[in-house]
């Protein structure tokens, strides 16, 4: 097709999960309306000749304005998440909503619906988190939200008032599989979990360094190990998220070559921060608590390999933002006394695609298809939201980056715009940066600049994933 277009992105090479092309994107009503050359003329053609044009990405692990405990806030709202998902590349996030037990949780879904309009910068889609699999939850609930376009659940095998135990587990996973639903899983095993903690501040180890011990790699991998297990029993396809080191690595990689449907992601963390980040001075560690913690060079290389072999099919950044410097944040005053009160998480959504693309694609470790599929493409395809996001192909959305591959910087809190006064990456040498966000045809951030208002970014019901539309066939 050719003729006038709203925008022409010319002379770049456009990067999807097959291949990498020289040719020119025209750009229609929000969509991506032709791919080719000499397309013909628009209100805007962007010079992107030296440029990747690559997908925006798709992070499908973030919270944003979570309840996280007594006195404790969270950094981002739904602005300033999405406001700095945009400076780093991201189009579309997807946070969770946490059910409150004892409330409908549908009420909690139209909660999240209120913080949301009119605030976002880039398109989201809400998973559910599930602490209470009631008989009405089970029943009635969460196959109705199932059928309005919350297709995914995530569920805990760890934390005081989230645990579910193996019993409940099971049940979840057992109305997944009847309503299609996909199950993320957080796999640490809470009563070992438990046991460590009670004997670590028995013992007057309460410093943040502490977080890590107490929940050593075996306590992932005997829970990733179970959570297999019942998705086996039940039959049902599972995500296993926020994968840290090579043990659970290979618990995966074990069930997919058994034939088993098991999904995994891994996360920024565990490629670039070691559990000797959190043995900072008095409580600097604290910026580095998250669960599960950051390990060693090993599970380092163990998370680059599953990343290349195709092991974790997804990216995310689990951004789970928490200031430093703030009562009600890392430094509230019950997590000086232990870091058992350390609230659990780190800042990342605007920090993901550079350190992929700098550390993977320009280390020569990924190839810039790989980076887009982990990046975008799985995103879109895993969770019910292929073709219309996740690639660059003509109907698609134009949810697009253009990436300077050349760009170096060191990479400081200043550069990511969330609402936290950190960044865990603090002084990454970065080489590659994306220098336009367009989100449905609209430029976003153009230069290091927000150009785009809020409000822009749109919500998105999603279809089933094909990964549990099959498990549900065959119920
Ligand atoms: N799990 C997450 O996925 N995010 C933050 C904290 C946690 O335990
Ligand atoms: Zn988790
Ligand atoms: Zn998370």
């Amino acid at each position: 097709m050719t003729g006038h277009f709203d925008t022409i992105i010319r002379g770049g090479t456009v990067v999807t999960a097959g291949d990498s092309v020289r040719c020119d994107v025209g750009i229609r009503d929000g969509k991506v309306a032709a791919l080719g050359i000499d397309l013909g003329t628009a209100d805007r053609v962007i010079d992107a000749a030296g440029k990747l044009v690559m997908p925006g990405g798709i992070d499908s692990h973030v919270h944003i304005s979570q309840p996280s405990g007594e006195g404790i806030v969270m950094a981002d709202d739904f602005e300033s998440a999405t406001r700095s998902a945009a400076f780093g590349g991201t189009t579309t996030v997807m946070p969770f909503v946490m059910q409150e037990k004892g409330v409908p949780l549908r009420s909690t879904v139209e909660a999240y619906h209120k913080l949301a309009a009119g605030e976002c910068h880039v398109d989201t889609s809400f998973h559910l988190i599930v602490s209470e699999p009631s008989e009405a939850v089970l029943g009635q609930e969460l196959p109705a939200l199932v059928e309005d376009g919350y297709t995914s659940f995530k569920i805990f095998m760890t934390y005081e008032g989230l645990a579910l135990n193996d019993r409940e587990i099971l049940e979840v996973l057992d109305t997944a599989r009847g309503c299609g639903a996909l199950v993320m899983v957080h796999c640490e095993s809470y009563d070992a979990i438990r046991y460590m903690t009670e004997k670590l501040e028995r013992e007057g180890r309460t410093a943040p360094k502490y977080h890590a011990t107490s929940r050593p790699k075996l306590v992932e991998r005997e829970a990733t190990h179970r959570a297999i297990a019942h998705a086996e029993l039940v039959d049902v396809p599972i995500m296993i998220v926020h994968v840290s080191n090579r043990e659970a690595m290979e618990q995966i990689r074990w069930a997919q070559q058994k034939g088993l449907n098991i999904l995994a992601e891994t996360c920024p963390q565990y490629l670039v921060l070691t559990e000797a980040d959190l043995d900072g001075l008095g409580m600097e560690g604290a910026k580095y608590v998250c669960s599960p913690p950051p390990r060693d060079r090993d599970s380092q290389d163990a998370c680059w390999e599953g990343l290349r072999t195709g092991v974790f099919g997804v990216f995310s950044s689990d951004h789970c933002p928490f200031r430093y410097e703030d009562e009600k944040g890392k430094q509230n005053p019950k997590g000086r006394t232990s870091f058992r009160w350390v609230p659990n998480g780190m800042p990342g959504v605007g920090a993901r695609l550079a350190i992929l693309f700098s550390e993977g694609v320009m280390k020569g470790r990924l190839t810039p298809e790989q980076f887009v599929a982990l990046t975008a493409t799985n995103h879109a395809r895993t969770y019910g939201l292929y073709p219309r996001k996740g690639t660059i192909a003509v109907g698609s959305d134009a949810d697009i980056a253009i990436w300077d591959p050349e760009r170096k910087l060191v990479l400081s809190h200043d550069h990511l715009r969330d609402g936290s006064d950190y960044t865990p990456y603090e002084g990454l040498d970065i080489t590659g940066w994306p220098i336009l966000t367009m989100v449905r045809g609209r430029t976003v951030v153009e230069d290091g600049r927000l150009v785009g208002e809020k409000g822009h970014g749109t919500y998105l019901p999603r279809d089933r994933s094909p990964y549990a539309v099959q498990a549900k066939a065959e119920a």
